[in-house]
């Protein structure tokens, strides 16, 4: 009797504690400050994630730049300091040239899962970076150069412009100086004076405080803005089926959001116009011609970068 009491306790106490065993955690990082509202929908993205995997998969949100600075997170996964993050490529290109890529897309991240760019990337991003490409959570949003300084041209002559790799090659082509800072030290450049402007997308000025220091707006905006959420490639394929499934589930769920950007990146613009930015833009064959050389130049760079994946990149990336 004693010897049955004691299996019976010892299994009560002993199943939650099996099943336990198997909730994997992971840990994600953000390569962009907190307070951008990416940090926001991924946090939300995480809530859901841990609501659906009680007992399979839990995510904990470590932090921002200040866990791991911005051009830092894409090693970081690498080599597994961190298990996922939240990042654009153009953060880790001191991994890989490709990285900064993406941002060249014309097709959507729902045509990429169907015609191989997928598949490509994964190829890519796991033999030069050791990691897994879950999902692209940014789409449809253009860039945009921003400045303090009114130009009737685009040319940047004597302009000192903030860069990250997006847009180091085009803004170079326009003869600007530039500039590279991760986003959490732009406002105090363009307080300080020590830049003329900066790229950044349409979207998330207000979230950084940077129509404080901005003046114009230049239009059309170019490329296409990516982020997305990058995991440790050994982590991955160390996870249990079962949390393996719901990851890449959850993150395809995030990924198929992005239609949402349109009408927040219209709102965005309107709000900045209220703010007092004001746009600059030239006449249509100009525009037509900026934008063109944009692209040219950065396939140019891509394809120089990585005379092999470059153009296979182009081929499933382009229209
Ligand atoms: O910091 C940047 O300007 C940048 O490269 C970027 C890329 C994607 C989304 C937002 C910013």
């Amino acid at each position: 009797m004693k010897k049955i009491l004691w299996v019976a306790t010892a299994a009560t106490v002993m199943l939650p504690a099996l099943a336990a065993g198997q909730e994997t955690h992971l840990r994600l990082v953000s390569a962009f400050p907190e307070n951008v509202f990416y940090v926001k929908r991924t946090t939300d993205w995480i809530a859901k994630v841990n609501q659906e995997g009680k007992g399979i998969l839990q995510i904990s949100f470590i932090g921002g730049p200040k866990a791991i600075p911005t051009f830092e997170v894409g090693n970081a996964v690498k080599t597994g300091v961190v298990d996922i993050a939240m990042s654009t490529g153009a953060y880790y290109t001191n991994l890989m040239p490709e990285a900064d890529a993406l941002k060249l897309a014309e097709v959507s991240a729902a045509e990429q899962r169907k015609n191989g760019a997928y598949e490509l990337i994964n190829k890519i991003w796991a033999e030069k970076a050791n990691m897994r490409y879950l999902a692209r959570v940014v789409d449809f949003t253009p860039f945009h150069l921003y400045v303090n300084k009114k130009i009737d041209k685009p040319d940047l002559t004597g302009l000192k412009i903030r860069i990250t790799p997006v847009y180091r090659d085009f803004f170079q082509a326009l003869n600007a100086s530039v500039m590279t800072t991760a986003p959490g030290e732009v406002y105090t450049a363009l307080e300080r004076g020590v830049i003329d402007g900066y790229g950044w997308p349409i979207h998330l000025l207000f979230d950084l405080n940077w129509q404080e220091k901005t003046k114009y707006r230049v239009d059309p905006g170019f490329y296409n803005a990516e982020v997305s959420l990058v995991m440790n490639l050994d982590k991955y394929k160390a996870l249990p089926a079962k949390a393996r499934q719901l990851l890449d589930k959850e993150a395809l769920g995030y990924e198929q959001q992005n239609e949402f950007w349109k009408s927040y990146n219209a709102n965005e613009a309107k709000r900045q116009a209220e703010a007092g930015i004001q746009v600059i833009t030239f006449d249509a064959a100009t525009n037509r011609a900026y934008v063109q050389k944009a692209n040219d130049v950065g396939w140019a760079a891509a394809i120089k970068a990585s005379p092999t994946y470059g153009p296979q990149m182009k081929k499933v990336l382009s229209r």
